[in-house]
């Protein structure tokens, strides 16, 4: 049926206090102990998990219908259709529904490597506009390594994308599986932390920041020199919001899944060895980049010949890196003793207070950069690049827990500069306060992101998104600040959202397929074809069927 004009919608007739807000959750299975099931072999991974270990718990499925299908585009672009569940209402007053999709092989995550990392990046690309966020199943074994990989891999990330799993498989009488799993559900449908996290045992923590610290214990991770993004205690989840890292590049959503995990090593240093074994090891063909395990904040045997900085000394003229990272758990790499000083003179990098995790994949995502020269790399292995490292020791500057009134009053002030065109007092503002402000909304939900989309002065849009502010985020009604920005007819406002990445949510579509009747200049720059609105309305008379609002989004 054709609608006229007058039957179009207007923001004005939406009703929010009767939506709930569903978000929207793509749950990827690669393996690991979270799915697996005891065989004559010991624990394998096993099929079936969103059926067999998901649909059977309340917590994870309030009943409601899965119509219609989520249409999943695999790594190799095949699309498939796959029911959905969602969670009862949360306390933050929204549903999380969700989709498992399972990889073709789930494996032992010891056996993962840069092709599964690529997998998963594809994965989360192929996706990425029809969903608010990624939790991503994992075995526990390299989780660390995976989580640093898809850290550097995914750049410009605007959504959260959550890493978990398990030691005890979820189809266990006693397990970590259902908390891990529910807990990364929750932050990755109603949090925008635009990171790649890990989290476990009621912990949020920055991906590339993890290490694996117990073999068994529920507590088998921890981030020794970064506090966690976020706790959740038994009625909440609380977030730091001073410590998440946002992209302020305006730019889309990317991948690069091209890692040269085979010409770099890791080489531990120990007490006794000798230059000749590190002088081997750096001498492997076509080894490109090397990580050094030392001692305390970067110390290595020097003995009285020099020896061993000379085969440093002569690896680093011929081409390789080698990053100086520390044997312990806590603290940095720093050049205060004489012995770790002649490792800087060398040419040995500073890895500051970097994992192996994180040093090695990101020196395999920066020697696979094109362009890369061992100076361009050994420069950027000790510059921040995701919040893998701290640059420097200058004390973060905490908001302090502020009373609502005054948040509410900030946020209004913030709010009517934003409105009156004021950019000079936006920086003031912001400057001042912080950055917690980003993520604050109004009670309408509109965040500073939103408020700018329609502000008369565009540069205001542009200064916000350049602080790290979310084109996701959606506000009470749903509408993101690319629908408001659209429905305003601001086609610059438009068009500078779009370069930062934004893109209407899958349940904005079908207003927006109608809206753009009436400007389809401008809804075409949001993203809606008119010639799409058309063969959905023929399509439509011709099968009576309505079609999958999922299918409307595409890979970005
Ligand atoms: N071997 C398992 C894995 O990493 C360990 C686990 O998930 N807890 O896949």
């Amino acid at each position: 049926m054709a609608l006229n004009d007058a039957n179009l919608p207007t923001l004005a007739d939406e009703k929010p206090e009767e939506a709930i807000l569903e978000s929207r959750v793509l749950i990827i299975m690669t393996g690991g102990t979270i799915c697996m099931q005891q065989s004559p072999h010991g624990f394998i991974p096993a099929r079936g998990f969103q059926e067999k270990c998901m649909a059977r718990v309340p917590s994870f499925n309030d009943g409601s219908l899965s119509v219609p299908m989520d249409v999943i585009t695999n790594s190799k672009g095949d699309i498939t259709a796959h029911p959905s569940l969602s969670t009862p209402v949360t306390r933050y007053g929204r549903k999380v529904r969700y989709t498992v999709y399972e990889f073709e092989e789930l494996l032992d995550s010891s056996s993962i490597n840069a092709k599964g990392w690529a997998e998963i990046a594809e994965s989360i690309y192929q996706n990425y506009t029809l969903f608010d966020g990624f939790v991503i199943l994992h075995g526990t074994d390299s989780l660390a390594y995976t989580c640093s990989a898809l850290s550097f891999m995914l750049q410009n990330l605007g959504k959260p994308v959550v890493l978990t799993g398990s030691q005890a498989p979820m189809l266990e009488l006693q397990n970590d599986a259902t908390d891990n799993l529910l807990g990364s559900l929750v932050v990755a449908g109603h949090f925008m932390i635009p990171e790649v996290c890990l989290y476990f045992n009621n912990k949020l923590f920055r991906g590339n920041r993890t290490t694996k610290v117990s073999a068994s214990d529920f507590a088998a991770f921890d981030a020794p020199n970064c506090p966690p993004l976020a706790t959740t205690t038994s009625m909440r989840t609380n977030v730091n919001w001073d410590m998440v890292h946002r992209p302020t590049s305006l730019a889309q959503f990317r991948i690069q899944t091209n890692l040269d995990t085979t010409h770099v090593a890791c080489l531990r240093i120990f007490p006794g060895i000798k230059p000749e074994m590190v002088d081997a090891v750096l001498k492997l063909d076509g080894l490109r980049g090397l990580i050094l395990e030392t001692f305390g904040a970067g110390n290595a045997p020097s003995g009285q010949d020099n020896a061993m900085i000379n085969v440093l000394a002569s690896a680093i003229q011929r081409g390789i890196v080698i990053i100086n990272i520390t044997q312990c758990l806590t603290g940095s790499v720093s050049p205060v003793y004489a012995t770790g000083m002649s490792l800087s003179r060398a040419g040995v990098v500073a890895g500051l207070d970097m994992t192996t995790e994180a040093a090695l994949t990101k020196l395999a995502y920066l020697l696979a950069l094109p362009d890369s020269t061992p100076e361009s790399v050994a420069q950027n292995m000790s510059l921040s690049l995701r919040g893998e490292l701290t640059e420097s020791s200058v004390p973060v500057f905490r908001h302090p827990d502020g009373a609502l009134p005054e948040r509410v009053q900030t946020l209004t002030v913030l709010g009517y500069a934003i409105a009156q065109g004021d950019l000079e007092k936006v920086k003031t503002i912001m400057k001042t306060e912080q950055h917690w402000l980003l993520n604050d909304a109004d009670y309408s939900g509109n965040t500073p992101i939103h408020l700018a989309a329609t502000s008369p002065a565009i540069s205001i849009l542009h200064f916000l998104l350049s602080q790290g502010g979310s084109v996701h985020l959606r506000n009470r009604n749903g509408r993101t600040p690319l629908f408001l920005a659209a429905n305003a007819g601001l086609s610059d406002h438009v068009l500078l959202l779009r370069k930062s990445g934004a893109h209407l949510h899958s349940d904005e579509r079908p207003a927006a397929e109608l809206l753009a009747r009436r400007r389809p200049g401008v809804w075409g720059l949001a993203g809606i074809d008119p010639r799409e609105n058309n063969q959905r309305e023929l399509d439509e008379e011709n099968s009576g069927a309505g079609r999958s609002r999922t299918m409307a989004g595409s890979a970005p």
